[in-house]
């Protein structure tokens, strides 16, 4: 294939950060933007790689972001950074996994419970998942309800304790700890409860909707790489 011929050997003696990004944007063009990360085979010494579906996404920040959580519930909400900021947080720390084969080991993400902010809006009995939209206007993902209402599920404001940066989708994103990182929607904006779960992005691409680490889309082991 195109990039295996680049030669990674080549590249692994090329180690400066902004050099590797350089890299990886010549090769995103090569791939059509590398949306689903085959820029993440270079090294990168186990940092995160960058991605996004959309050539550009708009920056949003303290006065101009919001998260309007609706559907169906009893009571629509829209949220400030500030709203958002005034919950309580809760850190969870573990192994980011993309479904490519990089992995982050031991990453903090600190947030609010998505649960809470189900709980505020008064889930309908007729509900049985949420869907997530994204400010990059393409971007969806879905969770059933059950697994939006697990512990380890969040709408992150902190990344590695600090905000979430523009690039990993800040100032806020979808945190699912326990399912491959295509799961964790970047640049979250919307939160619509739904009575199915619809598939997003990558689902309608081929990736399972049920995205456990090491239990999904074809792995019977976690990957080591
Ligand atoms: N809005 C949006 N969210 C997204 C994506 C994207 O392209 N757009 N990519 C997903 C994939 S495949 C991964 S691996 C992670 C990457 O997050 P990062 O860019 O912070 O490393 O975001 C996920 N969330
Ligand atoms: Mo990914």
């Amino acid at each position: 294939m195109l990039l295996g011929t680049l030669g990674l050997g080549a590249l692994g003696v090329i180690a400066a950060p902004t050099l590797q990004r350089g890299l990886e944007s010549v090769l995103g063009d090569v791939a059509g933007k590398d949306p689903t990360g085959l820029t993440g085979l270079l090294p990168n010494g186990g940092g995160f790689r960058y991605y996004s579906v959309t050539a550009s996404v708009p920056h949003l920040g303290e006065t101009s972001y919001r998260l309007t959580v609706n559907g169906l519930v009893d009571h629509p909400k829209t949220y400030t950074l500030a709203d958002l900021r005034s919950l309580p947080q809760t850190r969870l720390v573990h192994d980011v996994q993309c479904v490519t084969g990089w992995r982050v080991p031991k990453t903090p993400f600190e947030g609010v419970r998505l649960s809470a902010l189900l709980d505020a809006a008064g889930v309908r009995s007729s509900a049985g998942a949420v869907r997530f939209t994204c400010f990059d206007g393409a971007y969806t993902e879905s969770l059933t309800l059950d697994q939006a209402r697990r512990d380890d599920v969040l709408v992150a404001l902190k990344m590695q304790d600090k905000p979430v940066t523009h690039d990993h989708g800040g100032p806020v994103r979808l945190y699912v700890a326990p399912m491959y990182f295509y799961k964790s929607a970047k640049w979250l904006s919307g939160i619509t409860v739904t009575r199915d779960v619809r598939a997003g992005y990558w689902e309608e691409r081929g990736y399972d909707v049920d995205a456990w680490v090491g239990r999904s889309n074809g792995r019977d082991d976690a990957p080591t790489s």
